[in-house]
């Protein structure tokens, strides 16, 4: 049975991820950081459904010591990095956190790989953040980085420390260009299942405005539940790589808004305010991937559209406020 690690098993990703190892048979473990264990019912709220088949260890980003102890009793074959500061917007407000946790965080878990357990395939979640004011329209690997953020920066040296630990100490380490993919798992603070969530409030008279930034930012949007597939088919290839994966369609805030609202029958005209202060200080510029290599090499390639996905988070959001039938909870971090 072979045997994973995941780092940010408890995320959007690290749950699809762990499902999907698990239903090939591997043994799934992951490092949660130990408020998750103490407040199991929100923070593993992702993966309480796998909470039997998978074994969960407490480490954090920030302690090379956590990190080293669970890699070295877990001695993992392959090891899925996604743990990090996520959200581009807080990387504004607090770059240091973001570039300690992040940088320092996948350094911490390569180094541990290189001492304890050599052999181990690694994958790093890279981003198409790393693009930024990207010179070239779609992005490829080749297409040079020119990041916009904190959070962009970030994901650049763990792309980089990726690289070097390949070229110099031999390890089979990927890096993954990922371009956004969302899911009715995305956290309420990123803008496609802010959208979501508030036209489903909005629909059920719990909400009577959406307020957002900028409407004519323009992104490449998947499902995460695809994307975790392209991560394990990278780790199972002779030789490792890095490959962008994305679907090749570029969509605006506001088409989005468009389609989710009108899931309902809404206009979406009739609620969303444009607020200033939810702008950005510097924006990316026309993300969308070319995922050609991961389709050549991988045989991988994307099969749910922008339209099913917005309607399957809609959906979902619907049916979380008819099932619980009473308000979710507002989403804590600020938006
Ligand atoms: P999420 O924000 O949903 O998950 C992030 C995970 O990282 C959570 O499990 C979180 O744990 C964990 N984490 C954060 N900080 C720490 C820390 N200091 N110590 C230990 N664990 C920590 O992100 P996604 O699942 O969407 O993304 C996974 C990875 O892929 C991330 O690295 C992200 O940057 C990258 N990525 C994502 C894309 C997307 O569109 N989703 C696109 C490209 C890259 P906790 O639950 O305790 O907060
Ligand atoms: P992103 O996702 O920054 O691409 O990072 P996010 O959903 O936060 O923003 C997408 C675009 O929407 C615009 N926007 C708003 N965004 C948020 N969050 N809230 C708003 O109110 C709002 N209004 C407009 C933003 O300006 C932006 O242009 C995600 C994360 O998953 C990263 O971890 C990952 O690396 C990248 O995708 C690829």
């Amino acid at each position: 049975m072979p045997r994973a690690l995941i780092t940010g098993i408890t995320g959007q990703d690290g749950s699809y991820l762990a499902e999907l190892l698990l239903a090939r048979g591997y043994e799934v473990h992951g490092i949660v950081r130990r408020v998750a264990l103490e407040d199991p019912v929100h923070r593993l709220r992702l993966i309480d459904h796998l909470k039997s088949q998978v074994q969960l260890h407490s480490g954090s980003l920030e302690s090379y010591a956590s990190i080293f102890r669970v890699i070295g009793t877990v001695q993992p074959q392959e090891c899925y990095h996604l743990a990090a500061q996520s959200f581009v917007s807080y990387s504004f407000d607090d770059e240091f956190s973001t570039l300690n946790s992040n940088i320092n965080g996948t350094h911490f878990v390569l180094s541990a790989l290189r001492e304890l357990a050599p052999a181990c395939r690694f994958y790093f979640a890279g981003s198409s953040e790393m693009f930024g004011r990207a010179e070239e329209v779609p992005q490829r690997e080749t297409t040079s980085f020119h990041p916009r953020s904190a959070y962009g920066i970030s994901k650049i040296a763990g792309y980089h420390l990726t690289r070097n630990y390949r070229e110099a100490y031999g390890l089979h380490a990927s890096c993954g260009i990922l371009f956004n993919h969302e899911s009715p798992r995305r956290g309420y603070e990123y803008v496609t299942r802010k959208i979501t969530s508030t036209a489903a409030r909005i629909y059920k008279g719990l909400a009577d405005e959406l307020r957002l930034g900028n409407l004519d930012a323009v992104r490449d949007w998947g499902h995460a539940r695809e994307y975790v597939v392209a991560m394990g088919l990278m780790l199972q290839q002779a030789t490792p790589d890095d490959y962008v994966v994305a679907t090749g369609a570029a969509h605006s805030v506001r088409d989005f808004l468009e389609a989710a609202f009108s899931c309902l029958g809404l206009d979406y005209r009739r609620y969303v305010k444009v607020d200033q202060k939810l702008f950005r200080p510097a924006e990316t510029q026309h993300l969308c991937g070319n995922a050609e290599k991961a389709a050549r090499v991988l045989g991988w390639r994307p099969q749910i559209g922008f339209h099913e996905l917005v309607k399957e988070m809609v959906e979902a959001d619907v049916t979380l406020l008819e099932g619980q039938g009473k308000v979710v909870a507002a989403p804590s971090r600020r938006l």
